[in-house]
């Protein structure tokens, strides 16, 4: 399909894709594909004012109803997920693959919601006061905003706005800039699903801010903005959490990961190498749970460290919507250069680097296609404590689990990681309080790919936010404890006689 058909497919008309002063360029070839209309700071307050009305109306739809909503927009999602996966390999540049997968993520992410939507469940508490019960009840919060960033430009939407959703909250998205497209599909879907559920669908349900960080710091700022869910760089979400915190309003952060992979001496190397090449190349090493640090035991190092550096020989490099593709472009020529400069510290730091560099430069004029990295690393040095979102393994060797934790450890960010061991002594101490201090941490399978079903985030400069499954849902919700007497009488709590 050529780049039009794609935008074609997913309901965008020539007119709405000119005109604008934002440019949007797709990774696959540097072109540009919309120069988009972008709302002022003045449209994004009345638009937020327009979510809070919404709002006033959805708190009082019942719960499974609002679910009724989430169910119709997974049932579009499935009918969408073709074009709308093209539209995200268009626009960030993931092989079609992955772009499917992301939808997918969306599809499972509606269906836990609709679950979900009758089970918002509160306790029952014993009261130390006769005739008196207690109890806790979850009610809707607010508007909740959603930033989200170029690399997954609809999923985490959907981890949010299904749970708001359900939860009682209109949602108010920004987009990357980078990424606009995929949101006003979304949203075009948002719009057929009101259409389909009738009139208790408030306008402005859903809505999209297209533009750049001012329409973010607009949400921010705005008191009627309840919740913040934000997704991006840990500088971005620093900035958020200071606005936020001005009024108190409350945040969810996902910021920046520093992934790591140990493998010890007992591991399923075939295993390892599949679960490897996959998390660090995957999505051209553009995901939050990119696997980034391969911490390997120094008996096995020699078994494993030459063989992916020969398989990343043979990676497929090109075009995402090609067949048999498995690494596409990054994002634009700036991705590159930051990737060019890690691996130049990389090596200044004592690092020997295998691949790096553009890829394909003849064939792709705009585009920032890169050949993965693998640097051989002495120790953990400065810049292996950085994100860089490019596709840079750094390699490392250990001799102890505890030393091989540590290192893990130490990095700012707290996303995810990982141990490849069929030793339980070993897995069990890295999942325990004294392992891994990330809030994903997986046994024989990689950092990346995390399903709907857990709670997903991290801590430290990963921001401390939960989104998604478990009981995420309780962020988007108020939580208010109920006493109720039902006797004659007015006991006190604590037993204090106050006689009037
Ligand atoms: C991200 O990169 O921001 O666990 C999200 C994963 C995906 C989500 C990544 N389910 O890799």
């Amino acid at each position: 399909m050529s780049h039009m058909e794609i935008l074609k497919a997913s309901g965008f008309g020539e007119a709405e894709l000119g005109g604008g002063t934002l440019s949007v360029a797709t990774p696959v070839d540097g072109s540009e594909i919309a120069k988009l209309s972008e709302h002022s700071v003045a449209e994004a307050n009345a638009m937020i004012d327009k979510a809070h009305d919404a709002f006033l109306k959805w708190r009082t739809v019942p719960a499974p109803r609002r679910g009724e909503y989430v169910r119709l927009l997974g049932e579009e999602l499935r009918r969408e997920k073709d074009n709308l996966g093209a539209l995200v390999t268009l626009e960030c540049g993931k092989i079609l693959q992955e772009g499917l997968g992301e939808v997918q993520e969306m599809i499972d992410i509606c269906d836990f919601a609709v679950g979900l939507s009758r089970q918002l469940y509160g306790l029952t508490i014993a009261s130390e006061r006769p005739g008196h019960s207690m109890r806790e009840t979850w009610h809707p919060m607010g508007v909740c905003g959603v930033i989200t960033a170029f690399n997954f430009p609809v999923a985490p939407w959907c981890w949010n706005a299904a749970l708001a959703l359900v939860c009682g909250d209109p949602v108010i998205w920004k987009p990357s800039e980078k990424t606009p497209l995929t949101a006003l599909a979304v949203q075009k879907i948002c719009e057929r699903v009101s259409a389909q559920f009738g009139d208790d669908a408030p306008d402005g349900l859903t809505q999209v801010l297209v533009g750049e960080r001012e329409l973010g710091e607009a949400m921010t700022a705005h008191k009627k903005v309840a919740i913040i869910s934000a997704t991006g760089s840990v500088p971005m979400g620093r900035a958020v959490a200071a606005d936020m915190s001005k009024r108190l309003g409350k945040t969810i952060l996902e910021l920046g990961g520093n992934n790591a992979m140990i493998v010890a001496p007992s591991a399923d190397l075939e295993m390892a190498l599949r679960a490897i090449v996959f998390s660090a190349v995957g999505t051209a090493g553009q995901r939050c749970t990119t696997l980034r640090r391969l911490i390997v035991h120094e008996d096995v190092y020699d078994a494993l460290v030459p063989r992916l550096i020969k398989a990343y020989e043979g990676l497929p490099i090109g075009d995402p919507l090609a067949d048999g593709t498995l690494v596409g472009p990054l994002i634009d020529d700036q991705a590159l250069r930051a990737m060019d400069a890690a691996l130049e510290k990389a090596k200044s730091e004592g690092g020997t680097v295998h691949g790096g560099g553009q890829a394909l430069s003849d064939s792709h004029g705009a585009a920032a296609y890169a050949n993965p990295a693998i640097v051989e690393m002495p120790s953990q040095s400065e810049i292996m404590h950085h994100e860089t979102f490019a596709p840079i393994l750094y390699v490392v060797k250990y001799k102890t689990l505890e030393q091989a934790i540590e290192m893990q450890n130490e990095v700012p960010q707290g996303l995810s990681s990982c141990i490849f061991s069929t030793d339980v002594r070993e897995t069990e101490l890295f999942l325990s309080a004294a392992g891994s201090d990330c809030g994903i941490a997986n046994v024989n399978i990689g950092p990346s790919g995390a399903e709907i079903g857990g709670a997903f985030g991290g801590e430290k400069d990963t921001g401390g936010g939960r989104e998604s499954g478990s009981d995420a849902w309780k962020a988007y919700m108020r939580r208010q404890t109920n006493t109720v007497n039902y006797s004659r009488e007015l006991p006190l709590a604590q037993g204090i006689k106050f006689d009037f």
